[in-house]
């Protein structure tokens, strides 16, 4: 307390009200920087202007005032923050065990995409959400993701959040989404992948539809019409690129035209829905696209598959994706080549992630129109719904080190459903572990900051 006394003097003083009027020196406000420091040793970021801490917004340092740790560096970043944004921000990194102080700018919290290209440009690491207090990577050394989408549009919503992640990570310049494909039968399933590719500025992404796979599957969200919705006037809401008299390409063939166009080893593909149109992919044989067997194929083309499903640790007991269509599920994991990479999201990992429907609608209250906004306005979404699916894909784009992952093994999957997990060095599956009650909160609060982009 002896110590912290005249820092919370000093701190206070400073950001009275009388202070606010008056300009304080350069070396006031040095003393009053370094106070900062000590009494927010997670850190903070001060207006120069008001002295007051911003809530609000996506904070970036500069790169002219990094390696600023000490008190002699302080002088120099309040002249960059008078120079510029003047603000100041301040934060500890465990790894170097030191406290930085930066000249800072503040982006708005629904222009992410230009506050990363900032950070990028800055040499920057990350960008700090003030208003939810996370971090996010800038990914500085991009990355080259390619992928393929393959989900059960038409049923959960997760489907529909994880593609808003996909759209987001390519404004991002995270990612590239090669195409997409549309494993649950039915020609509304593909036309809501077309309306979403059309509001997120993708128009072009190309869609592929199961025409041979599981019937008879169960739905629980019934935004199937969500395509054909018509504003009060009879105006269709959601613009689409593939018209009434349009067909989209069986899914298979839509993978095997994608696939054999890229480098080898190069494609990821995020599975979140059944694994019928990987089963098709497997058993295929050559094509108009392809001398090679659907098993060569996958085996030249394809780097890893980020698969939404499993069930490990001690219990036993059916995989709901998996089971749904088991007889495609045995086919994919007796076919699929050991030289493929597959990193499981089992359910368990998505379960504390509750984006309560309430939540979905205020945090897209930037539009009226809006795919995902209007499937929870009419239709009731209070389901249970968890966001299981965006695991797969966040785990694709961001890397592994973002999750907990277990050792490697081999996975084989029962004809009841059940994923059966035995660990080997040597194994090409591995799968996520649950993140603690931070973790969760924060890839939440993650995925709402994807959703108030706009
Ligand atoms: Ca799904």
């Amino acid at each position: 307390m002896k110590r912290l006394l005249p820092i919370l003097i000093t701190v206070f003083a400073a950001l009275s009200p009388a202070a606010g009027q008056q300009r304080l020196s350069d070396k006031e406000l040095a003393s009053v920087i370094w106070a900062m420091g000590e009494m927010y040793p997670d850190g903070f970021t001060i207006s120069l202007d008001s002295l007051r801490q911003p809530t609000r917004g996506i904070a970036v340092s500069y790169l002219e005032t990094q390696n600023s740790f000490d008190k002699k560096s302080i002088p120099a970043v309040i002249r960059h923050a008078r120079a510029h944004n003047n603000l100041i921000g301040g934060w500890y990194d465990p790894g170097e065990g030191r406290y930085y102080f930066d000249s800072s700018r503040i982006f708005p919290e629904d222009s992410l995409a230009a506050a990363l290209d900032f950070a990028r440009k800055n040499h920057q690491h990350t960008v700090y959400d003030l208003g939810k207090g996370i971090n996010i990577r800038s990914n500085y050394e991009e990355k080259d993701v390619r992928i393929i989408l393959d989900c059960d549009m038409g049923s959960s919503t997760d489907d529909l959040f994880a593609l808003m992640m996909l759209y987001r990570y390519m404004d991002m310049g995270r990612c590239n989404l090669i195409g997409v494909v549309v494993d649950r039968m039915g020609r509304a399933n593909a036309d809501i992948v077309d309306v979403m590719n059309n509001f997120y500025g993708y128009p072009d992404v190309p869609i592929g539809l199961e025409t041979d796979g599981q019937k008879d599957t169960h739905v629980w969200i019934t935004y199937h019409n969500l395509p054909y919705a018509r504003t009060t006037e009879g105006v269709p809401m959601f613009k689409r690129s593939v018209g009434d008299d349009g067909t989209y390409m069986e899914g298979y063939k839509l993978y095997r035209k994608l696939l054999s166009s890229q480098p080898d080893r190069s494609v990821t593909i995020a599975s979140i829905g059944f694994v019928t149109t990987l089963a098709r992919l497997l058993e295929s044989g050559p094509d108009e696209f392809s001398p090679l067997s659907g098993v060569e194929l996958v085996r030249a083309k394809v780097k890893d598959i980020y698969a939404m499903g499993g069930v490990f640790g001690d219990a036993v007991e059916p995989d709901y994706n998996f089971k749904q269509a088991i007889d495609f599920s045995l086919k994919f994991f007796n076919l699929l080549p050991k030289e493929v990479d597959v990193v499981f999201s089992p359910g368990e990992v998505g379960d504390p992630l509750d984006y309560r429907p309430e939540l979905v609608i205020s945090d897209m209250d930037w539009t009226d129109l809006h795919p995902i906004k209007w499937t929870y306005q009419f239709l009731n979404c209070d389901t249970g719904q968890k966001m299981w699916d965006p695991q797969a894909v966040i785990n694709a784009v961001e890397g592994d080190d973002f999750y907990k992952l277990s050792p490697r093994g081999f996975v084989t999957l029962t004809p009841a459903g059940e994923t059966l997990f035995k660990a080997d060095p040597k194994g090409n599956c591995r799968y996520q572990y649950p993140g603690d009650k931070v973790w969760c909160d924060t890839v939440l609060k993650y995925i709402r900051l994807m959703a108030i982009q706009h």
